[in-house]
């Protein structure tokens, strides 16, 4: 397809008039559940989805009912940063307007699901209350900004979060469309307003932003368009290693389609950074693919020009020459559960939460739990929640004093498994999928434990119980929880489906190799089985399971970690 023919997307988004379309209009439109065509990819701009319930879609046909149209809601929350109030009203907003349950995205964000049309505006009217918005959570934008979760180290986090912000507010659009519509604000005169990083058909497709602070790699920097990994000297952040060109998203029967890693490709200084995001911005803005949309990500649009020229394109933009990288390295990825002592006495406590689902069920109430711990850290001063690119969960900033008492809610609750899961748990994660996704294959996240269990029982058989393995599934190759750059990947193919990737790196630095397709658990399990036996028999101390695939020789084509 040729550059010059433009996604149906291109047309909508130029004849939008800033991201409004009729929006409104189909708001207003009591006939359907449903808003029309071309606003159904305009309000992604908003932070939403369309969607219907999949697990009813077939019985609602034979019905010649339309489908049970309902909305995703999704958070802009920088480094995932929320205070106990936000946290009060987003609870309250699930109980009231949603489906009963919080989840928390592998993006540091908040999805609320199942708000009905009639609803939204009631949502985003309420969000806005507590200062929380949507805009800019979805959409060929840049999307919310990932930050290295490690409150414990205070001021090299203020830091790194505090950039997290600025990148955020610096590539925000700056159309009054979203006030406009969902916030009654007066509406803007035309000549008044314009995007001047984006222009008015905004990027080509959707952008994301990470920052770490090594040696952890919570974020997996090496999946996003642009990275910016924090370099420390004397307990300063003195500047960033840049990275581009990282993602996920594949398209069966695509085969120019693939993941990739990021490149780092220098290094810049703090007051550098939004100037040099901003340049990468544009550059994708004007080169990106706007015909085919499966082509259109920062990493297709390096591979095309040639990383060279990318650079020479930014570093001309932004008038900045990128130094030399600095050294650095990851030790991990995922995060630590328990409590942990921060640098300034205060505690923070993570828990690990199954594939992000914050919900009550008979054995373990942790929407009512993280409520009350919530009601009760309210009054004191600093306290409140990060979400993890983990889809965990910290209480941050807690006196030595008050321990105790979130101990007890929690555990009234049933959430002592939270505190320390299995090495193996720790290190899994789950995207949506069914039943609101409309792009899944298979099942993830209510499968999860089922696998997670019988994943279990073969490791305590083989006596590697206490291993950590990076475990990801998710249920379609679009790959939401990062599944290439895990060590066992699992992607969904159809109904109890999957292609097995294997031999990612445990610090994200690797992607791993497609090992087997279409396979059923049974199949997965005969697979997995007798590398496994052959790792518990033959790793090195502290080697990975990945690695020590790579170093057997037992993938298809091995290579060494960057
Ligand atoms: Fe994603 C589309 C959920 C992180 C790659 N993703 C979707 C949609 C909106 C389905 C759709 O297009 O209709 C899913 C909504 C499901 C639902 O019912 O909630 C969805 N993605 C998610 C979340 C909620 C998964 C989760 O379990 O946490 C994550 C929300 C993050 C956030 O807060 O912003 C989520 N998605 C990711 C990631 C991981 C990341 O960014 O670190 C990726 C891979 C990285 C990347 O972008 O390369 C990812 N999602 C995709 C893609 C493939 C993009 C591509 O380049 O091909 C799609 C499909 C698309 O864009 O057309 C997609
Ligand atoms: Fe949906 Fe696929 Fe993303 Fe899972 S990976 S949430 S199935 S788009």
């Amino acid at each position: 397809m040729s550059e010059q023919a433009l996604s149906d997307v291109e047309r909508i988004k130029s004849a939008s008039r800033l991201l409004r379309g009729t929006l409104q209009q189909s708001l207003a439109d009591t006939v359907t559940g449903a808003i029309s065509d071309d606003d159904t990819q305009l309000i992604k701009f908003h932070g939403s989805y369309q969607q219907d319930d999949r697990d009813v879609r077939e019985q609602r046909r034979k019905r010649k009912l339309e489908p049970d149209y309902q909305f995703m809601l999704r958070t802009r929350l920088p480094g995932g940063i929320c205070t106990p109030g936000q946290w009060l009203k987003l609870d309250q907003l699930a109980q009231t307007y949603a489906n009963h349950s919080l989840r928390l995205t592998t993006r540091q964000a908040f999805q609320l699901h199942g708000v009905i049309k009639w609803n939204l505006k009631n949502v985003i009217g309420e969000m806005d209350q507590v200062m929380l918005d949507t805009f800019a959570a979805c959409g060929d934008v840049n999307r919310n900004v990932m930050c290295a979760v490690n409150p414990y180290r205070g001021e090299l986090y203020r830091q790194v979060t505090g950039m997290a912000d600025r990148l955020s507010m610096h590539l925000l659009p700056r159309t009054g469309a979203y006030h406009e519509i969902w916030l009654d604000g007066e509406p803007v005169v035309a000549a008044e307003e314009a995007e001047p990083i984006y222009g008015s058909t905004y990027l080509p497709r959707k952008f994301k932003i990470a920052l770490a602070m090594p040696p952890v790699n919570d974020v997996d920097v090496l999946a996003h368009d642009l990275g910016f990994i924090a370099i420390v000297e004397a307990e300063q952040v003195i500047g960033y290693n840049v990275t581009v060109g990282g993602g996920m998203g594949v398209t069966y029967a695509m085969p120019e389609t693939y993941p990739r890693l990021a490149n780092v490709i220098g290094f810049v200084t703090p007051d550098q950074v939004l100037e040099v995001a901003a340049a990468v911005v544009t550059t994708q803005r004007d080169f990106g693919h706007r015909g085919e949309r499966r082509l259109a990500r920062l990493k297709y649009t390096i591979d095309r020009m040639g990383l060279d020229t990318f650079i020479n394109e930014v570093q001309q933009r932004s008038g900045i020459t990128l130094a030399p990288q600095r050294p650095f390295s990851f030790t991990h990825t995922g995060d630590q559960p328990g409590w942990v002592a921060g640098d300034d006495g205060k505690w923070h406590l993570t828990l690990q939460i199954p594939s992000g689902r914050i919900k009550d069920t008979d054995a373990q109430q942790s929407l009512t739990a993280l409520r009350e711990v919530a009601r009760a850290i309210e009054n004191i001063d600093g306290t409140g929640f990060i979400l993890t690119p983990n889809q965990n969960l910290v209480i941050t900033c807690i006196p030595a004093g008050q321990r105790h008492g979130i101990d007890n809610i929690l555990q009234q609750h049933g959430l002592e498994d939270f505190y320390q899961p299995s090495p193996l748990r720790q290190h899994t994660l789950a995207c949506v999928a069914f039943p609101t996704c409309s792009q899944a294959m298979a099942e993830a996240e209510r499968y999860m434990p089922e696998f997670l269990d019988r994943f279990e029982a073969l490791l305590a058989e083989l006596n590697l119980q206490d291993q950590a393995i990076v475990l990801r599934m998710t249920g379609c190759p679009n790959g939401c929880a990062r599944p290439y750059i895990s060590e066992i990947g699992l992607t969904g193919k159809a109904p109890g489906r999957y292609n097995l990737y294997l031999g990612g790196g445990f610090t994200g630095q690797r992607l791993n190799q497609l090992y087997r397709e279409n396979i059923d658990e049974d199949a997965i399990f005969n697979e997995l089985r007798p590398l496994l036996a052959q790792f518990a028999e033959q790793r090195q101390a502290k080697e990975h399971f990945g690695d020590f695939l790579h170093r057997l020789k037992l993938l298809p084509a091995s290579e060494e970690a960057v």
